[in-house]
């Protein structure tokens, strides 16, 4: 469809006000928010990923590339939350310590928001010790760590071993995920659950509560 290539395209030029208008427009013209995100925006942001691999594009230019779309995303998020229902929970999200990557997880927490759950965001490059005071505060039934880079995935299991510390690992459920991270990663570092992108995170939520 014509509009959702001008989304990818607005993308991955870093247009963040045409990517806001098409969003606008996409919705009113009936295309499913799933879609527009699946086609339009993420399909921007992976080919402008594969640029990015091949030296083709810089950080700079991903950088206002991941703006945009952020945009696109808080205009879907607006229409899944419009439609949402009462908390059925509540959950902690956060990028483990060392990474800056957000995209992946602002999913998560649209698709959660959109399944019913509360939400608290605590940003990226978020230090164990500040994940258990949210923890501590918060009293979540969910903790929701997202990591992009293989050299800070680990850090995922630095913070169940803090939770373990704290003597609070039995209080909350533990899920993780990431492009860099697998089922058999998840299981090794102990945590309740995996998933691969953010519509099935909001599925494992739900079966963790
Ligand atoms: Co970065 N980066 N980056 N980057 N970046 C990757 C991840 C990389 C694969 C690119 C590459 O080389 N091919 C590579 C990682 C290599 C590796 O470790 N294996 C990489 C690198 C190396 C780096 C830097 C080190 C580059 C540098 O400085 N030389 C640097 C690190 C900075 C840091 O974090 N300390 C860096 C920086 C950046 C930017 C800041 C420029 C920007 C991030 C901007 C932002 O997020 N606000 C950026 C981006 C955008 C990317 C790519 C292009 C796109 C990532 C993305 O947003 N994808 C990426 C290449 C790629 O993936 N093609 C790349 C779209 C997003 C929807 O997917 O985040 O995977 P994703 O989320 C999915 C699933 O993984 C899952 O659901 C989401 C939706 O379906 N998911 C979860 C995510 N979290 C989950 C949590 C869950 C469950 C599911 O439960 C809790």
């Amino acid at each position: 469809m014509k509009i959702l290539e001008d989304i990818s395209l607005a993308i991955q030029k870093g247009k963040a006000r045409d990517v806001k208008q098409l969003v606008m427009e996409a919705l009113e013209m009936g295309i499913t928010a799933q879609e527009i995100l699946d086609k339009g925006l993420l399909d921007g942001m992976g080919k402008l990923g594969v640029r990015f691999k091949n030296n083709e594009v810089y950080v700079p230019e991903v950088l206002i590339a991941a703006r945009a779309l952020n945009n696109g995303t808080e205009i879907l998020r607006e229409r899944l939350v419009e439609e949402g229902v009462k908390p059925i929970g509540k959950v902690v999200i956060a990028t483990v310590k060392g990474d800056l990557h957000d995209i992946g997880k602002n999913l998560v927490k649209m698709m959660l928001e959109g399944a019913g759950f509360e939400v608290v965001d605590l940003g990226t490059d978020v230090s164990e010790d500040e994940i258990i005071k949210a923890v501590q505060q918060e009293n979540p039934q969910i903790l929701a760590l997202s990591a992009l880079l293989t050299t800070t995935m680990t850090n995922q299991k630095v913070v169940i071993d803090a939770l373990k510390e704290a003597n609070l690992r039995e209080k909350v459920k533990v899920m993780v995920g990431g492009a860099p991270v697998t089922q058999a990663f998840a299981d090794e570092i102990g945590a309740d659950g995996y998933a691969e992108d953010a519509a099935t995170a909001a599925e494992v939520a739900r079966s963790l509560i």
